[in-house]
């Protein structure tokens, strides 16, 4: 239909890029990394979110196209910064069905250049992932190759703690919506600390999302967590203006 055609012509026009949000190292409050998060720049010059076209991507198939030029871009940015600076690119839970994903990524990212140890995927985790055994295939072949796999939004599935126990994660993501209202509420930051000392016992590195006051990171600094983002460190930015970010003293 019209939506479907307007967001294949977005992508073959290359409308719709990857955006970048910091990630910081909270031992020493520097830039680690960052998160591509897609933004689609009409020609109108609004701005649309992913999550009003990645649910049509994934229903259509345009996901496929979408995520190998978003990947493709990304790797292309990525290679502009210096070795230490991840990539984190979050990739759909059906995509997890397609037993050919590990392929299709390693070649984009030989087509770049990009070393597979500077590329972490995010997967949210979802009941979408049902067929448990092929993903787990991929995600092992992805974690042979050199990348890191991330448990993205972790808390807000129910099936969390069964993905954490039946596949391997490099690291956990904690959802924002546990660390943007845990300042009035006590019972949500017993629930990050928690989180973090899962991970702590697991050996798997925390990242807080949605980090957005100094009291926020003061506490996750305690609590142990390893890695933090939010409006505080910063926003999804164009490329250029990350690139100055690294560059900036920070
Ligand atoms: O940038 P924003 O907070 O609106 O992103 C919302 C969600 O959209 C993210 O949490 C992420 O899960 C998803 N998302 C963003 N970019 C991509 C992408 O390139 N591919 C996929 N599959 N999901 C994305
Ligand atoms: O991959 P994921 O769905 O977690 O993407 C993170 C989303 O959260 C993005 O859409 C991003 O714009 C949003 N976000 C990032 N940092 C903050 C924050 O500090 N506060 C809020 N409210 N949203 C954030
Ligand atoms: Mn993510
Ligand atoms: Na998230």
């Amino acid at each position: 239909d019209r939506d479907e055609r307007a967001l294949r012509d977005a992508i073959t026009a290359g409308r719709i890029k990857p955006f970048y949000q910091p990630i910081i190292d909270l031992s020493d409050n520097r830039i680690c990394g960052f998160e591509a998060l897609a933004r689609w720049e009409r020609e109108d010059g609004i701005v649309v979110s992913p999550g009003d076209f990645i649910p049509l991507a994934e229903e259509t198939g345009l996901i496929l196209e979408l995520t190998e030029s978003l990947l493709t871009t990304a790797c292309q940015d990525a290679m502009t910064w210096p070795g230490d600076i991840l990539l984190s690119f979050n990739i759909s839970p059906i995509q997890l069905q397609d037993p050919l994903l590990g392929v299709r990524i390693l070649r984009i990212l030989s087509a770049a250049g990009l070393p597979p140890s500077r590329l972490e995927i995010e997967i949210t985790e979802t009941a979408l992932i049902q067929d448990v055994r092929t993903a787990a295939t991929i995600l092992g072949d992805l974690r042979t190759a050199g990348i890191t796999i991330a448990l993205d939004d972790f808390g807000t599935g129910y099936s969390s703690l069964a993905h954490l126990s039946n596949l391997s994660f490099d690291k956990i993501k904690i959802d924002r919506s546990f660390v943007s209202s845990f300042q009035d509420q006590e019972r949500q930051e017993k629930i990050v600390k928690a989180i973090v000392g899962l991970g702590i016992g697991l050996d798997v590195p925390t990242t807080a999302e949605g980090i957005e006051t100094a009291n926020q990171l003061a506490s996750l600094t305690g609590m142990g967590c390893t890695y933090g983002q939010g409006y505080l460190f910063g926003r999804a930015v164009p490329a250029a203006e990350a690139a100055i970010m690294l560059s900036s003293p920070h």
